[in-house]
């Protein structure tokens, strides 16, 4: 089999495995018990009908009748890998989780990327943000940071965040994408500004999942062991370097190796180069949150690293393929909520939203009991013990003989001192109100520095094309609003914009 890559040798890696180890074993239902023909159901004759006493034929088609479960509402398509995390600094001055206490420390993590808008089967090299959520497995229980490959998100409220999606997904009378929709929001929510200049950049396409950062994105609250506590940034940075995909090569592979990025994880895993990211944070103490001359909670903005220098922390390691795509890919379930003592929210209201909402998509998409699936557990802990009982398909032993209330007199799980200290005492005040800041707040002046200070004249000539080639599909009214926008970042770039598009017109207005 020379030349074949991992991902295809995987049923022939599998049986010589086998042949090591005994063969398959005895075929069976689902409830055990061995079935003796698998090639022809039973009939009343050699010509049929059935019968409905066939029962491994009906065990194997009502289970075949019920494979598929929801796929994510975003995020659908993507690829997972295992490994560790390791401290290489020690950042307890700040932190007491008891993932970053000790220098040398391994903690087994999951890793999950992805695409955002496509369907499950869609191509990996869409222009579209990327999904990097990493899945800690601390002895405090899990630790979930959700991110992506950029720093900062389209909204900063989270309330838009269906009407976003809707509009990056499929319009709903023609089920296709659609430009009208799509150039609209965007260019209604100018807080959009800054992303929309990453996602039509060169990492709009990045090559594969292993070229690319990833940044926990959000501000979060830290607070070490005396309970001082800090906001902070998370960024991971790839040791593989950038590396992005030409927009022609993206296009190409969108029909050629539609599953590029999952083939390429799995193939340099499988040959054991193991991809690494090493994990820095920016740090901000609550008097500078105070003075800071930008709302450090919005989402739509960078910390910019000169103010908040990077502090180094430790190394991601991808290490192991799924066993099972869809037993350790398709079932995991990450949610910003699931956090450990020492690391808290901040006030980051796109933060809050995403608290509620991951926890409420997987108890649809995977049920009630969706932390007990084995690659969800939070398997290093002695638990979970709580009063949380039954719903379906519970397959722990549901806490045996433990009380199944609080308080008790019957030895059932007690408070962690530890873990009330980290909640630390904070005052906030406020007229309660639905703050709309689309207009209110600053949506352009990074979106400004971004392209006057960290784009080469070759890489605004891309991003401006990249633009071009997409907006040159919605209305012209979207059109004008859009480029309006977009002057506003810069006006050299509104004037790229109106010169391709009037060319575009002009060309097409001949053919
Ligand atoms: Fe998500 N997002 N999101 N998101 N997101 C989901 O959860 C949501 C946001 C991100 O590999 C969903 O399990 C809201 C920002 C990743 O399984 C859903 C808001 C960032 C993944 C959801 C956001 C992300 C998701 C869909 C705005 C980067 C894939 C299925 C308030 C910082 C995780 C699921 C995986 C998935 C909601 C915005 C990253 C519906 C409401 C910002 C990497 O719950």
């Amino acid at each position: 089999m020379s030349g074949r890559e991992p991902a295809t040798d995987q049923l022939v890696n599998y049986t010589k495995a086998k042949q090591v180890s005994g063969n398959g074993g005895v075929l069976s239902t689902g409830h055990g018990a061995p079935v003796g023909v698998k090639t022809a159901i039973q009939t009343v004759g050699p010509r049929g009908p059935a019968l409905l006493q066939d029962v491994s034929f009906i065990d194997e088609m009502s289970h075949f009748d019920r494979e598929r479960i929801p796929e994510r509402v975003v995020h659908a398509k993507g690829a997972g890998a295992f490994g560790y995390f390791e401290v290489t600094h020690d950042i307890s001055q700040y932190c007491s989780a008891k993932v970053f206490d000790t220098i040398g420390k391994r903690t087994p993590i999951a890793v999950r990327f992805s695409t955002v808008g496509g369907e499950s089967g869609s191509a990996d090299t869409a222009r579209d943000p990327r999904g990097f959520a990493v899945k800690f497995y601390t002895e405090d229980g899990i630790w979930d940071l959700v991110g992506n490959n950029t720093p900062i998100f389209f909204i900063r409220d989270p309330t838009l965040f269906p009407s976003f999606i809707h509009t990056q997904k499929r319009n709903p009378a023609t089920h296709l994408k659609d430009p009208d929709m799509f150039w609209d929001f965007l260019s209604l929510r100018p807080e959009s500004m800054h992303q929309v200049l990453f996602l039509f950049g060169d990492r709009g396409t990045p090559d594969g999942y292993r070229h690319m950062n990833g940044y926990g994105s959000h501000t979060f609250k830290i607070i070490n062991s005396s309970g001082v506590p800090h906001y902070v940034k998370f960024h991971y940075k790839t040791d593989q370097k950038i590396k992005n995909l030409p927009v022609e090569k993206a296009n190409e592979l969108a029909s050629t190796d539609p599953d590029y990025s999952i083939r390429d994880l799995y193939n340099a895993i499988e040959k054991k180069e193991f991809p690494t990211w090493t994990m820095y944070i920016q740090v901000m103490t609550f008097p500078q949150a105070e003075s800071c001359k930008f709302n450090p909670f919005d989402l739509t903005k960078i910390w910019p690293q000169k103010d908040y220098p990077l502090i180094p922390v430790g190394k991601l390691c991808l290490d192991r393929n799924p066993k099972n795509y869809f037993a350790e890919v398709e079932q995991i379930a990450f949610s910003p909520s699931h956090m450990v003592p020492g690391i808290e929210p901040s006030p980051d209201k796109m933060l809050q939203g995403r608290l509620f909402s991951y926890a409420d998509t997987h108890r649809h998409r995977l049920g009630a009991n969706y932390l007990q699936l084995p690659v969800n557990c939070p398997f290093r802990t002695n638990g979970p013990k709580n009063y949380q009982r039954d719903g379906p398909q519970c397959y722990t032993d549901n806490q045996g003989g433990a009380p199944n209330y609080f308080p008790n007199s019957f030895s059932g799980p007690l408070e962690c001192p530890r873990a009330a200290r980290s909640n630390i005492k904070e005052r906030v005040s406020g007229d309660v109100e639905r703050y709309d800041s689309g207009q209110s707040e600053d949506n352009y002046s990074q979106a400004t520095v971004f392209w006057q200070k960290v784009l080469d004249e070759e890489a605004k000539k891309r991003l401006a094309n990249n633009i071009i080639d997409h907006l040159k599909g919605a209305a012209g009214f979207l059109q004008d609003r859009a480029v309006k926008n977009f002057s506003n970042v810069d006006v050299d770039l509104g004037n790229r914009l109106r010169t391709g598009l009037a060319e575009f017109k002009r060309h097409h207005s001949n053919l």
